[in-house]
């Protein structure tokens, strides 16, 4: 099994009167070879802290008979629309025990939201498209974003307090695109 690094490369505090602080943090394979898609949340490790707000709202596209984007990372509570941009028809569902559920089969027309209420990874299929995979990944945590083609991601406006780092990778399984 592959295993992963995170590294934290680190804190760089904005100057002035200013009490924001940046963190970059890159992940790697153990080959060396840098991780997009993973996952990052920060944990802060003090009370009673003013965190930046989660997004309430997201949005997982079906487009040429794909999901995008590929991973959604999302805090608990995020309202996820399902716009279809095909001109056909999607079912999608997910088995995922942090939420299981089925979408009737629609096309454009039909605007779906799903609540996103409990922690953990939500895998998502469709029903019609055998290829379609994403991964939606409800966080507790309000600090979270996933790394570019680079393998790193940049949080900025953080506050400066010990913050505990954690990750998760998600991999293309059943084949499929991009
Ligand atoms: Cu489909």
């Amino acid at each position: 099994m592959k295993r992963f690094f995170l590294i934290a490369a680190m804190v760089v505090f904005s100057g002035g009167m200013s009490n924001a602080a940046e963190l970059r943090v890159s992940v790697q394979a153990d080959g060396g070879e840098l991780v997009e898609n993973a996952v990052v949340s920060l944990k802060p490790m003090a009370p009673n802290l003013k965190m930046p707000q989660p997004q309430a709202e997201a949005i997982m596209t079906q487009e040429d008979t794909l999901f995008r984007p590929f991973v959604l990372p999302v805090t608990v509570g995020t309202v996820v629309t399902f716009p279809n941009q095909d001109e056909f028809r999607h079912q999608v569902y997910s088995f995922s025990k942090p939420k299981r559920f089925e979408l009737r089969l629609y096309g454009k027309d039909t605007t779906n939201s799903i609540e996103f209420d409990k922690p953990g990874v939500v895998a998502l299929g469709c029903n019609i498209h055998d290829n379609m995979l994403a991964y939606i990944y409800v966080s507790e945590h309000p600090v979270l974003a996933k790394t570019g083609a680079d393998g790193t991601v940049l949080f900025t406006d953080l506050p400066r307090v010990v913050m505990k780092c954690m990750c998760g990778i998600l991999t293309k399984r059943r084949g499929a695109t991009t």
